[in-house]
């Protein structure tokens, strides 16, 4: 061998089993050493071609003596230290995130919907800052007497990663402050340059690294680095927007604060404007658009914030995102590509959807290989109502189809040209049977959705329940992601959620076992124990999210929680209102009976008259129980049959009761100040108020930890009443519930 022609593959397969071995050693080192010189210390050790060499030399010494692979194996490792995790941050303020505008309609909605929660005539002043929406990610960064003490990510918006040296080292984020509030958290979005992003990615593939699919990825894999040299020599930036805690107000309006934080040295972005009209924010949109391609950075809408800070106070949040504010997004972007196939995907409630896979293609920087067809309707090219849509086109494998995204969405095939069709395509027939399982597929009346009637017994519900089990806004079990729980469940290990906390048990030396699996290690196995143990303690909202019943998502499981305060009193209220689920049931399909009866008659509908006679059957508590569930304000009849569903089928129930004795749940506490006077009440608003909007009364209440109820029970503990009530405050007169006006209330609460 000719040590000057010789390749790395034949300098590899010119080595003995034994010098391979050490040949391997000496490659571990030389390969480290030269991964930390570069990402480390910015500083290459060795030029790229050698170190590429090194790196194959090695991959084909691995080829030929798999059993000698390393466990520090440089082809196992991207760039320098592995990741180990960040320590997790809890914000002070919950990091929220913010609604949608897709049409100029939508913002109009929002600014009509602004303006009537606050009681204001529609000539009534209303300013709302504009600036464009940063692709990047969200950043909380803390200052405790003008020092930078801690910075984090938005996380699910409650618990972020601590990850402060990484942040010290951008430039346009200060160290220290002057003339700030004592307490400041100031929040804002990282981002990376165009400009920088392509050098970044040019000197990656030049060093065979991993390169980024887009700036914003760019910016995420170079803050979470747990090594802050690497963050360092990646060229971040920030620009503040928003803030969390403060010891002091910055100032009266928006536009105010956003000033402040540029004179204590923050970058804010220089095409903030403030708008009088929905008419100037829509033309500070089309302006912010027409420029969006030379700002050198990615933009993906326009956000938009009522200026005024005491407005905003007033307003307050939804669960996850602010009254008033919205981002209102650039229209989607679109391409034409091959659709090669449909396949169907079962999800967790059964549904099957529909996914084209297309020959990828490259939609606004992201290339895309899949998109929704939603429902077999929408393939055929009607509505749920049998309208056309798309002029009445179907959609067969084969055709050239227009796809379409929009920001984080998930891809849609939006139209399909029919000249383009190959000769022969079939019109797609929809599975009558799960393709999983083989159980019948049934679409019941009025659901657009085909779903698979197996059940657990269905090994893709089975899986899709677990990974919404373990999904972020769920247990959110570090280690334990959509990928493991496949390996996991394809292999027997897990078949529901409780057998996770049995993991380490169940496999006696769970840790040798889980380690001796491909892709785990000592570390990593240890890390998961760790962190499903962690889990066992969860809160309530997360625990009923977490079970991926119909119709229960987020803001539901919240409300749920919230009005029920434990485990339970909320599972002992389901199974109460069991059977008054059916006769629910009943009494819709006998006043639509009704109705229509009274129409051929000609007469009046005895609408009470009919469903007293379904309900007159049902044991007084069920009802009581019914009742209680479906007068939580948010919580309609559909939830409630969701649930007494989900907890009256056997197998279902019995895995969540399996799963309930692994955990200790922590009940919801009222969210509010002990000495609220209205902490844990159950109070109805009626009539008309005249000082403050219904919404605007409801959100208040809430925030004083008061249940707000949609309807008079014996569990009421307050009326108020504005003009106009009617039989809600007869009842609450025949209940002796304590009934007060709206200046009472005002008075009650302190806001008099
Ligand atoms: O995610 C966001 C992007 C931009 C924001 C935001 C923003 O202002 C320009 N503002 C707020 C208040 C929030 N998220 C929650």
């Amino acid at each position: 061998m000719d040590p000057q022609t010789a390749t790395p593959e034949d300098r590899a397969a010119a080595l003995s089993e034994a010098e391979a071995k050490a040949r391997l050693e000496d490659l571990a080192t030389t390969i480290a050493r030269a991964d930390e010189a570069y990402h480390r210390d910015d500083a290459p050790w060795i030029p790229d071609a050698e170190y590429d060499a090194l790196k194959r030399e090695n991959a084909a010494l691995e080829a030929r003596f798999p059993h000698l692979k390393r466990r520090d194996s440089p082809s196992d490792r991207v760039g320098a230290a592995p990741a180990e995790g960040f320590a997790k941050v809890r914000h002070r303020m919950r990091m929220m995130s913010l609604g949608n505008a897709f049409e100029d309609e939508d913002l109009r909605d929002f600014v009509t919907g602004i303006r009537r929660y606050l009681g204001l005539a529609p000539d009534a002043p209303l300013a709302f800052t504009a600036e464009p929406k940063i692709d990047g990610l969200s950043l909380s960064l803390r200052y405790e007497d003008g020092r930078l003490v801690q910075a984090a990510t938005r996380g699910d918006g409650e618990v972020g990663e601590n990850v402060t040296a990484n942040a010290r080292t951008i430039a346009d984020i200060p160290q220290t402050v002057e003339d700030a509030p004592e307490v400041l958290e100031v929040r804002g979005e990282v981002y990376m340059s165009h400009a920088d992003f392509e050098a970044l990615n040019t000197r990656q593939s030049a060093r065979g690294d991993k390169t980024f699919a887009n700036p914003r990825n760019a910016a995420a894999g170079s803050l979470r680095q747990l090594d802050p040299a690497i963050t360092r020599a990646r060229p971040l930036r920030f620009f503040a927007y928003s803030w969390g805690e403060l010891s002091d107000p910055l100032a009266a309006t928006q536009i105010a604060a956003l000033d402040r934080l540029d004179s204590l040295g923050f970058q804010t972005n220089p095409l903030t404007e403030l708008c009088e009209t929905v008419d100037d924010m829509l033309a500070h949109y089309r302006q912010i658009e027409q420029a969006r391609a030379t700002l050198g950075y990615d933009i993906d809408g326009v956000v938009y914030k009522v200026d005024d800070l005491a407005l905003q106070s007033r307003l307050g949040f939804r669960s996850t995102t602010p009254r008033w504010a919205i981002a209102h997004k650039f229209p989607a972007e679109l391409a034409w590509t091959r659709l090669e196939a449909i396949d169907i995907q079962v999800g967790r409630t059964g549904a099957l959807s529909p996914v084209a896979r297309l020959k990828p293609v490259t939609v606004g920087g992201v290339v895309v290989s899949n998109a929704t067809l939603h429902n077999e309707d929408y393939i055929a090219g009607r509505d749920a109502t049998g309208a056309p849509i798309r002029g009445g086109k179907d959609i067969r494998e084969g055709d050239w189809v227009q796809v379409y995204r929009a920001g984080d969405v998930i891809p849609k095939v939006a139209d399909v040209d029919l000249s383009n069709r190959p000769e022969g395509a079939a019109p797609y027939a929809f599975p009558a049977t799960c393709p999983q399982c083989g159980s019948d597929a049934v679409r019941e009346e009025g659901d657009s959705v085909r779903r698979c009637t197996g059940g657990l017994v269905c090994p893709a519900q089975a899986v899709e329940k677990l990974k919404h089990f373990v999904s972020r806004s769920a247990f959110d079990i570090e280690g334990l992601g959509a990928k493991q729980v496949e390996q996991f469940h394809a292999d027997g290990w897990i078949a529901e959620p409780a057998d996770i906390f049995a993991l380490q048990d169940r496999y006696g030396s769970g840790l040798q076992q889980v380690k001796n699996r491909e892709g785990w290690g000592e570390k990593s196995a240890e890390n998961l124990f760790r962190a499903i143990e962690e889990k066992r303690t969860i809160p309530l909202k997360r625990l009923i999210f977490s079970l991926g019943i119909r119709h229960v998502g987020e803001v539901a499981a919240a409300d749920l929680a919230r009005h029920f305060g434990t485990w339970d009193k909320l599972a002992q209220t389901v199974d109460r209102a069991a059977r008054a689920g059916a006769a629910a049931r009943r009494a819709e399909d006998a006043v639509a009976a009704e109705r229509a009866a009274a129409a051929d008659e000609g007469r009046k509908p005895r609408l009470a008259d009919t469903k007293a006679a379904v309900w007159a059957d049902v044991p007084q508590e069920a009802r009581a129980a019914w009742e209680e569930i479906t007068g939580i304000d948010g919580i309609g009849a559909t939830v409630a049959q969701a649930l007494v569903t989900a907890f009256g089928q056997p197998r279902e129930r019995a895995s969540i009761d399996r799963l309930v004795a692994c955990l200790e749940v922590e009940p919801e506490a009222a969210p509010t100040a002990a000495d609220s006077p209205v902490a844990g009440k159950t109070v109805v608003f009626t009539g008309s108020l005249e000082k403050m909007t219904r919404a605007e009364a409801k959100a208040r209440a809430e925030a004083l930890g008061a249940k707000v109820s949609g309807s008079v029970s014996a569990k009421t503990d307050l009326l108020v009443a504005g003009p106009g009530a009617g039989s809600k405050a007869k009842k609450a007169a025949d209940l002796g519930v304590e009934t007060i006006d709206e200046d009472a209330w005002l008075a009650l609460i302190g806001d008099g």
